[in-house]
């Protein structure tokens, strides 16, 4: 426990309880609840809807991404077809890759980061409300920007990383680049904001009592992934941003007629591009960690050592991008350098899965959905991380370039890292989310169709890849031997495509007609099983203190750390406020206040966004009348509010009553 004779709180916060339907707990619900109707749509700060519409938009953009994909497998399922042009592919696989990367991948994962830290860390929203509304209003809106030229048959179609020269405006005249380049830099402002939001979040709003080396591992993931942002995204929006300068204004940066270089591109996209993929997979693996040990009914074994490989991996991922550019013609010591640090990085990820395994070893695993899904992720990950191997042996990447092996590899490795921990967490959090259960047997069913579907669609384009099939071409000739493998793909494809189906039906149908969940329905854990299904909109009548790693354990574990405090806590309740802790050790530090809502965020998006669109459209005199309309926005943002001022009381630091 911690001790409070340092604690330099000022007004030190009431100590008690609010149990439902008590007045303080009405009172609490009356600050903290938007206003219902559009009012309270387009203001809300609250992290748990914000949550829930990342993940929400950020399913549909997976959806859209799949019908993509699915219409490229019907015009490849057999050879000679005419299903597509070849432009209408390029576009097609462009948009797909684009969608599922920046729109899919990292946005999901910020669903549950959103909606879940909070809860999991004791605290009552994130650390800047209004920064996380702006954070998704700008990804949704980008994500707008980026199909806005998909109807009119100009989208961005060079690939996911839009390789110069193919991309200068010399060979590539339409909007499609500018779309995408424009896109991109405005997405990164919401990535960015977003990160920092998490970063500061983990070290000062956790509930009293929760140390660093006891917050679940989803936090670790998800932090590691916001500093690695922090740093990668600027080197790609400013690749970008050249790029758009060398397509409008004439500027040289990789146009190699007048002395600009081409590999910069290269370098630039795949020091980003590289770390990005342990953006999308990290607190994916964190999900599995923390969700996982609930089905074993034991915990983690190796909390340190997976929470260290989290870091360890994004540490090394920074090394190796040239793994990307190993046909290029770098210097033999070059290749030989990142050949072998793409080979090392495998050994983070080893520990990790020895971790899962041991887990579900030593446990009595529960073969529920989620379980399934995280079992089969485990295996996923096995043969991702394989053929992930053996793309880092240069030699066997000369051969393996630009064929439908790595198609194969990067399937495995982002469906199975990321698209079924992420299902598996949305079962395993549904009841937390909507207050009732999902149907299990359809959930099973969905799992194998999905399991089934996805290893027939996607093992056999190793093979097509061995057969030196090449990547991205929109048809093939009869005769080269690759007419079997590629039906089966596109058979399982679909087969994959309807297991998602089933998952969503038991989503839509789970939301009206699941039984009511309990506060806890799988017994797990960690504290966002403390709170009602689903959570008020304050999350924590009073904030808990924290004993241990695993707060709703602690009866059976034993581990000798006391007991947590849930029931009793800190009441602050005068105004939004919730408690900030000390960045290490998570001693009280100072009463935050938190902010209102407020429809400066959405303005502030849309105007913003409206910038590029008006930077796309040449419109200048329309991208200055937005700026300085952002600008009126952020005042509005930032004008003093008296909610947000902190009454000094008279009343002198009374050390029994802050004993925590
Ligand atoms: C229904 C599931 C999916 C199917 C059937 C599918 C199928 C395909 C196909 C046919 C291609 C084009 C290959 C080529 O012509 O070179 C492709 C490319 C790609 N896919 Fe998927 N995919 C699926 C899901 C995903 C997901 C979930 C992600 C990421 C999270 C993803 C990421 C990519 C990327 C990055 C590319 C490369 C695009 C490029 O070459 O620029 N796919 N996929
Ligand atoms: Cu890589």
């Amino acid at each position: 426990m911690t001790d409070s004779t340092d604690s330099p709180l000022i007004r030190v916060p009431e100590m008690g309880r609010a149990p439902l339907g008590s007045d303080a707990e009405i009172r609490l619900a009356g600050l903290w609840e938007t206003e219902p109707g559009w009012r309270g749509r387009l203001s809300t700060v609250d992290h748990k809807t914000i949550g829930l519409r990342y993940l929400v938009t950020a399913f549909l953009f997976l959806l859209l991404g799949g019908v993509e994909a699915l219409i490229m497998r019907l015009q490849l399922a057999q050879p000679d077809q005419t299903l597509l042009t070849p432009e209408q592919y390029n576009q097609l696989f462009t948009m797909h890759g684009v969608t599922m990367i920046f729109l899919y991948a990292l946005p999901v994962l910020s669903g549950f980061s959103n909606y879940l830290w909070p809860l999991m860390l004791g605290s009552r929203d994130m650390a800047f409300p209004r920064l996380n509304a702006l954070s998704y209003w700008l990804f949704l809106f980008s994500g707008l920007f980026l199909y806005a030229s998909f109807p009119i048959g100009e989208a961005p179609n060079g690939g996911w990383f839009n390789y110069v020269p193919m991309t200068d405006r010399l060979y590539d005249t339409g909007p499609n680049i500018d779309v995408y380049a424009l896109g991109m830099v405005l997405l990164g402002i919401s990535t960015t904001v977003g990160s920092i939001n998490f970063i500061v979040t983990l070290f000062r709003l956790r509930a009293p009592g929760m140390s660093i080396d006891r917050v679940p591992i989803l936090v670790w993931g998800t932090l590691t992934a916001s500093v690695a942002n922090v740093f990668a995204v600027p080197v790609v929006s400013l690749a970008f941003f050249m790029l758009w300068l060398d397509r409008q204004f004439g500027t040289h940066f990789f146009d190699v007629v007048n002395g600009g270089k081409p590999m910069l591109w290269q370098h630039l996209f795949w020091m980003f591009g590289h770390p990005w993929v342990y953006v999308v997979v990290l607190p994916a693996m964190g999900i599995v960690s923390d969700a996982l040990p609930t089905f074993c009914r034991r915990p983690l074994v190796g909390y340190a050592p997976v929470a260290l490989s989290a870091m360890a991996t994004m540490l090394l991922g920074f090394g190796v991008w040239i793994h990307h550019m190993f046909a290029t013609g770098l210097p033999t010591l070059a290749l030989s350098f990142f050949g072998a640090t793409s080979m090392v990085i495998s050994i983070p990820s080893a520990v990790a899965v020895f971790a899962w395994i041991a887990t579900i070893w030593l446990g009595r695993p529960v073969f529920n959905t989620p379980f399934l899904f995280f079992a089969g992720f485990v295996l996923l990950f096995v043969i991702g991380g394989l053929s992930g191997v053996m793309t880092a042996a240069v030699p066997l990447d000369f051969q393996l370039n630009e064929t439908y092996f790595v198609v194969a590899h990067l399937h495995y490795v982002l469906l199975g890292i990321n698209v079924f921990p992420v299902v598996g967490g949305i079962y395993y959090w549904f009841p937390k989310f909507f207050g009732r259960m999902f149907n299990e047997t359809l959930g099973k069913w969905s799992f194998w169709v999905m399991f089934i579907g996805f290893n027939a669609g996607f093992f056999p384009m190793h093979i097509a890849g061995l057969l030196g099939m090449p990547r991205r071409i929109y048809t093939y000739a009869p005769n080269m031997g690759w007419n079997t493998v590629n039906l089966i793909t596109t058979a399982g494809s679909f087969v994959f495509a309807l297991g998602l189906l089933l998952f969503l039906i038991n989503v839509l149908v789970s939301l009206r007609r699941g039984a009511p969940a309990a506060e806890n329905p799988w017994q797990a854990p960690t504290l966002e099983w403390a709170v009602p299904s689903p959570p008020p909109a304050y999350n924590f009548a009073v904030i808990p203190i924290v004993a241990s790693r695993h707060p709703l354990w602690e009866d059976w574990l034993d581990e000798g750390y006391g007991r947590s405090s849930l029931e009793t806590g800190y009441l602050l309740m005068e105004g939004r406020e919730t408690l900030g802790t000390t960045p290490l050790d998570a001693r009280p530090d100072v009463i935050l206040k938190m902010p209102e809502d407020s429809y400066a965020p959405f303005f502030l998006g849309l105007f913003s966004s409206l910038i590029f669109a008006g930077l796309l459209l040449q419109a200048w005199d329309f991208a200055v009348l937005m700026i300085m309309a952002s600008g009126l926005s952020l005042i509005a943002w930032l004008w003093p509010s008296k909610a947000l001022a902190q009454r000094v009381s008279a009343v002198k630091p009374d050390k029994g009553v802050a004993h925590v």
